[in-house]
Parts: C-alpha cells; structure tokens; sequence
C-alpha cells in the first residue's frame, strides 16, 4: 500500500434534558424600582439566565397596568446570560407624561417550548416635566 487513510464518524451527540422554565431568579428587573417615577433614558438592570439552557431574553414596555400592545427596548439572542446587569436603555422622552407605564422582561431556555419561557413585569411613571411655577 502506498497511502493509507482512515474515515472516522463520530456518531455521538449530546443531549440536554431541560424541562424547567428559567424561573424567578433566572428572570428578574431589579431597577428600575416598583412605582419609582422615571425620566430620559432609564438603564434597565435585571438578570436573564437558565440553570441548565439559557438562550434569550426579550425587554419590552407599554402603557398602563395591562398594556393591549408592546414595544420592545432590547433583545439579546445566543449572548451569555445576564446577572443582575444592564438588559436595555429605555427612551422615555416621548412617552405620555404622568402616566404608568408596564415594563415585561420575558426569558427562555433553548427547550423553547412556551412552559420554558419565564415572564415577570414591573410598573413605572413616567414623569418628564419638572413641576410647574406659577408665581
Ligand atoms: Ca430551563
């Protein structure tokens, strides 16, 4: 023989059993607080992680206690998971002054079916005037 090669399959595969949501420490907003009044741009911090799978969160607002519709500040998909950091910059310069506002942070596992989402919220005001002076 004057050459000799040599085909290797490998076969193996990996597989993870994953059939528990992120949970409540694994989606969380930590500021801004519950019915703390905001203003401008307001940095977002919570934690977005899996015990076992963690794939991706999404950040979204929208108007009072049980918003019809959302709009999303930020989303991160295949990113490492986030500990108690900054999850998005919220504008609210051009939202309705004085009113509450709904912030819906939603997790999910790489199971990816819908039990494996986790989803928490936490209401704002918004408030962009400063006070009025009437002399
Ligand atoms: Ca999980």
């Amino acid at each position: 023989m004057s050459s000799s090669s040599a085909l290797i399959y490998d076969m193996s595969r990996m597989i993870l059993i994953d059939n528990s949501p992120p949970g409540t420490s694994g989606c969380a907003i930590t500021s801004p607080m519950a019915s703390s009044y905001v203003k401008d741009t307001v940095t977002v911090t919570g934690t977005a992680d899996d015990q076992y799978s963690y794939y991706k969160y999404l950040l979204e607002y929208g108007l009072g206690a049980s918003p019809s519709s959302w709009t999303t500040i930020n989303s991160q998909t295949n990113m490492p998971a986030i500990i108690n950091g900054t999850l998005g910059s919220w504008d609210t310069t051009s939202l309705i002054d004085g009113q509450l506002y709904t912030l819906r942070l939603t997790v999910t596992d790489r199971a990816g079916n819908p039990g494996n989402q986790t989803v928490t919220t936490r209401q704002v005001y918004v408030d962009n005037n400063p006070p009025c002076f009437q002399p």
